[in-house]
């Protein structure tokens, strides 16, 4: 087998679809094309797949107009809607879950999707189930990489510094209420005001609120469990944001240098056009001293090697006012175009973004597959 057959699966019911089209089309530019053959596969925002025109120049802004998979598969595009679903013959609505079977004919997928059914795990399920290798977090990490719950209970068990939380379960909401509330009167008495109050399980920064008092919780409970049922409760961590990408090489996982994400003067927290838009944010390398810099290199491994994690990890980290780093969480798809972070955090460390794409494509390629 000569020449691996790589798809890049893109799009998605999500709010980020833009972007993993976006994100999809740097991938394909940076693919080697003498050594691998690519097959783009898109899903629309409706949920039907496509194979799409291996075009990156459609898979870009134009005219001030961000790309999505549905204009991939209009005539002349050279794109197709797929029949997915095998019991139909029409090319009508797929619904999300039923089995892709084009999966069959690829040596490895390269997943750039966000949010449900792209980084939870779901899909690396579907992959697993199907025998096909797939770049990045398998099952498990993705999954604890999705629930901050989780996430702060692996690495608290292996010993990595995390910040105070509680969390309030579905039940404990609907049945005593009041109970709960207390249970945040009491964290935020220790901890202090303001609190977040975040969905357990979401991507980007939905559903998060910041709570100054009492009278602001509840309706930042609700907010949150608009998006998931189970609700983290975190104090406010003063202190500098750092952030430090992990890759995985034949030898092991190894960090990069990190980058500092300066404070954002007006608005809470960053937002989707800050994060994804703006490469202006990160400052690589961040301004550390030697001993920070391996320090918080260290934890970063930590974390890979904690969550079980595959190929890659961005992992963020709190660098509080007593020089102490608290692991705040672990991204398994962090932003990936060539002005995110992480790839940028990886050129700093002198690997370019299509030596980054094929050193993914070879880890996974690597990994045994199947039962074992
Ligand atoms: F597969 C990788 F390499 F692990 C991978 C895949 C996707 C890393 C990062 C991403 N990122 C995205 O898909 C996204 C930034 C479009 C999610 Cl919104």
């Amino acid at each position: 087998n000569p020449k691996p057959r790589v798809a890049v699966v893109f799009g998605g019911r999500s709010s980020e679809h833009a972007i993993s089209v976006l994100t999809a089309g740097a991938v394909l530019r940076a693919i080697d094309r003498t050594r691998y053959d690519v097959l783009p596969i898109g899903i629309t925002t409706d949920g039907r797949w496509a194979l799409t025109a291996d075009d990156p120049e459609r898979m870009a802004i134009r005219d001030r107009e961000l790309p999505d998979v549905e204009r991939l598969t209009e005539p002349g595009t050279g794109g197709v809607l797929l029949p997915v679903d095998p019991a139909c013959r029409e090319v009508v609505h797929c619904e999300p879950g039923s089995v892709p079977t084009v999966l069959g004919e690829v040596d490895v997928v390269f997943p750039v999707l966000h949010g449900p059914y792209g980084e939870d795990g779901t899909l690396q399920g579907l992959l697993e189930l199907s025998g096909v290798p797939y770049v990045g977090a398998g099952v498990l990490s993705s999954a604890v990489g999705m629930d901050k719950e989780y996430m702060k209970r692996v690495f608290g068990s292996f010993g990595l510094p995390v910040g105070p939380y509680e969390v309030i379960r579905p039940r404990e909401w609907e049945t005593s209420a009041a109970a709960a509330r207390k249970r945040v009167v009491d964290f935020a008495a220790e901890h202090g005001w303001p609190v977040f109050v975040k969905p357990a399980r979401a991507g980007s920064s939905m559903g998060i609120s910041k709570v100054d008092d009492l009278t602001g919780l509840d309706e930042a409970i609700e907010e949150a469990r608009r998006y998931d049922p189970k609700v983290v409760v975190e104090a406010l961590l003063r202190g500098r944001e750092i952030e430090c990408g992990v890759l995985e090489f034949e030898e092991g996982p190894r960090a990069s240098v990190p980058a500092e994400i300066p404070p954002v003067s007006s608005h809470a927290f960053y937002d989707f056009e800050a994060k994804y838009i703006d490469s202006a944010q990160g400052i690589v390398p961040a301004p550390l001293t030697p001993s920070e810099t391996l320090r918080v290199q260290e934890l970063a491994v930590r974390a890979f090697e904690a969550a079980s994690c595959e190929g890659l990890v961005r992992a963020d980290f709190f660098l509080t006012d007593d020089g102490e780093f608290v692991i705040n969480e672990i991204n398994t798809m962090p932003g990936f175009t060539p002005i995110s972070m992480y790839p940028r955090m990886w050129q700093e460390s002198g690997v370019s973004y299509p030596e980054l794409v094929d050193r993914l494509l070879q880890a996974a390629l690597h990994r045994p597959t199947g039962l074992r």
